[in-house]
């Protein structure tokens, strides 16, 4: 298994813009403030908290004659994601686990790309409601929360640099960070478009939705996973991408597109616990906690929540 390192890199990415709301940028600092850094030290880590990363662009950098595909605020998106993959590669660079705090799940295809740049066999696990596959030319809503997988996935769409903000992606260091079909795995799935839902089945991609957890078992499904994604390689890196409106919006009401039946509160973490104890897990994000979009006690469990799930995902064990 993966030498482990013993330092993380907890990068944080308050990005708003891939989705209507404010307050996702609320995000890192909650979990800051709950106590993040001092529950990753307790549980052996040294911590190295790049703070926030500056999503802030001029609004004369922004040319609005490119504003016009259906892909809402691509230029400030595709900056950031810019600086997300950025902030991942240096990471793994200098040997360090990297933590993505988001912000909105906009955010993934930054990390997506730094990931697959540095590390290129990686396998995902994608815990969410939602798919997240979406193309500018398959949205229904041209949210770019929507499009991480769709973005960055082989034969999916057309080419991502070709959008307003993400021309790096076309660089001769990034072009090929993109993700094949087959390495990545869907867990908690409940709100699927349906454009999305043909890309599922015409390319044949891994998924558990809240059926299959229902069906097997959440200890099924997370045997399934990654007995799928480590079949041919048990020293596979694993990326975890935690969508926390994956939960029951009853456990996580603070997110901006909750759906009813979501996983239950051990559900939410045994998903953490069991990647983490596979030793595979290389990189990981939590996004989407929108403290303002509930009221204070709503706001205050959601954002326990998902601290405990990054406690667990880093590795913390019941006994
Ligand atoms: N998320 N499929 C919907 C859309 O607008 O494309 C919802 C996307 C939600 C994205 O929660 O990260
Ligand atoms: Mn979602
Ligand atoms: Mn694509
Ligand atoms: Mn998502």
């Amino acid at each position: 298994h993966l030498a482990r390192p013993k330092t993380v890199s907890v990068i944080g990415c308050p990005m708003t813009f891939g989705q209507p709301f404010v307050g996702t940028d609320n995000g890192p600092e909650y979990l800051r403030q709950a106590g993040l850094l001092e529950n990753l030290t307790s549980i052996g880590w040294r911590v190295h908290d790049l703070g926030d990363l500056d999503f802030h662009v001029n609004p004369s950098e922004v040319d609005l004659s490119l504003e016009k595909s259906n892909a809402k605020n691509s230029q400030i998106v595709g900056k950031g994601c810019e600086k997300v993959a950025n902030a991942v590669m240096d990471a793994i660079k200098e040997n360090r686990f990297p933590l993505t705090l988001g912000g909105d799940h906009s955010i993934g295809a930054g990390s997506l790309a730094g990931i697959l740049k540095a590390r290129p066999n990686t396998g995902v696990i994608w815990v969410d409601a939602h798919a997240d596959i979406n193309t500018p030319e398959m949205s229904e809503s041209g949210n770019m929360h929507g499009m991480p997988v769709g973005l960055l996935m082989n034969g999916v769409g057309g080419d991502p640099s070709k959008i307003p903000g993400f021309e790096w992606l076309g660089s001769e260091d990034m072009k090929d960070a993109r993700l094949d079909s087959s390495a990545i795995v869907y867990i908690g799935l409940r709100d699927v478009d349906t454009k999305e839902r043909e890309v599922l089945r015409e390319k044949g991609i891994k998924t558990f939705t809240m059926f299959d957890v229902d069906k097997y078992g959440i200890g099924g499904v997370m045997e399934q996973t990654l007995d799928y994604l480590l079949k041919d390689d048990k020293d596979r890196p694993i990326h975890l991408s935690y969508d926390i409106d994956a939960v029951d919006p009853i456990l996580a009401p603070a997110t901006g597109t909750a759906v009813r039946g979501g996983l239950t509160y051990r559900e939410a973490h045994y998903v953490a616990e069991a990647t983490a104890r596979s030793g595979n897990l290389a990189s990981a994000e939590i996004v989407e906690l929108n403290p303002t979009l509930s009221n204070d006690e709503g706001a205050r469990e959601t954002v326990e929540l998902g601290l405990g799930i990054v406690t667990s995902i880093m590795g913390k064990s019941i006994i």
